[in-house]
């Protein structure tokens, strides 16, 4: 059985202090049409379920429009059943209570507590069972021991938080991943990272963060899309090491770059220029992508004086070659 995992879409991000009024609507606009065409993708290669780690929306407040947009796609396709938990950005559940909007009948929001659902193949001869819960303030402690699940099912769990390794204060959503570990869940989808990422879980299972669907700035740089799932769902109960193979696939419509250009033994603004551009040729950005050029100042062969450099003077001999450009010294 097909399933996609997603996260950290982010919609309606305001993108216009950085991009300006014009590019900030049209990459704002993106990011939906980059969900909508998952969503295609979805119905045109058979997945059955998306599950959607946290912060689908920017905020808490979502634009009426654009949830009832959301809503509306979904609900196109009672074929694929949607799974979501909310990140620490967004509320779904909460819009939908203010908004006084319904659900669609295919889209399941977890609630604070452990809940599984069993997801059944179109044709009824594989089973998974989605398991998942939001993690809050209050419940982070016992949510662990209150996670029981049966191991002759294939097992899906859904959560939004950070690995307690990289976490910095007692106060962050974490994932404690020793945890789950005995748990026998085959995979573990994950949202919170805007970075694709995995790990092992034990012997068969593993977590996983898919990473944003889009990059939005230069913090969500390289490769963004969303992780293609095959599991195994046999009801064959004499099969053992149920298996979800994951794959992940790039499917953001543009690309961030951030470049840092070495100007060791460059002496001239030419040269400079040079420079750049041979490196961002060498990346192989495409002219649909954003870019920014850092020029490296801490090279002790420096003989140019950067202080000197009219950034936006820059900026333009670059050219119009790129959705967004933009130039620092650092
Ligand atoms: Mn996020």
């Amino acid at each position: 059985m097909k399933l996609i995992h997603t996260s950290d879409l982010h919609l309606g991000a305001d993108l216009h202090e950085m991009l300006g009024e014009r590019k900030g609507d049209i990459r704002r606009g993106e990011l939906e049409e980059t969900f909508d065409r998952m969503v295609d993708y979805a119905r045109q290669n058979g997945v059955r379920g998306i599950l959607i780690a946290g912060d689908l929306f920017d905020g808490r407040d979502v634009d009426k429009d654009l949830l009832k947009r959301i809503l509306t796609k979904i609900g196109d396709i009672p074929e694929v059943v949607f799974f979501y938990v909310h990140g620490i950005h967004d509320d779904l559940a909460n819009n939908l209570e203010e908004q006084k909007i319904k659900a669609p009948e295919n889209l399941y929001l977890f609630g604070n507590e452990w809940e599984s659902v069993e997801l059944s193949s179109l044709d009824g001869e594989q089973i998974v069972i989605v398991t998942g819960a939001n993690i809050t303030m209050e419940n982070r402690q016992k949510l662990y021991d209150s996670l029981s699940l049966y191991p002759v099912y294939t097992n899906i769990v859904l959560m939004n938080g950070q690995l307690e390794r990289f976490a910095e204060d007692g106060k962050r959503k974490l994932i404690d991943i020793a945890s789950l570990r005995y748990k026998t869940i085959n995979y573990l989808a994950l949202g919170y990272e805007h970075e694709y990422g995995h790990g092992p879980l034990q012997n068969v299972g593993e977590f996983c963060y898919s990473g944003c669907l889009e990059g939005k700035d230069f913090s969500e740089c390289g490769e963004k899309g969303f992780v293609l799932l095959e599991a195994d769902g046999t009801t064959k109960m004499m099969e053992k090491n149920r298996r979800v193979t994951k794959k992940f696939i790039p499917f953001a419509h543009r690309k961030c770059y951030e470049i840092v250009v070495d100007l060791s033994y460059v002496s001239t603004y030419q040269r400079m220029m040079e420079k750049i551009r041979d490196q961002v040729m060498q990346e192989n950005c495409k002219k649909q992508d954003l870019v920014r050029v850092v020029l490296d100042s801490s090279s002790k062969y420096l003989s140019l004086d950067l202080s000197g450099v009219d950034l936006d003077e820059a900026k333009k001999d670059m050219g119009s070659g790129f959705f967004h450009i933009e130039m620092a010294v650092r």
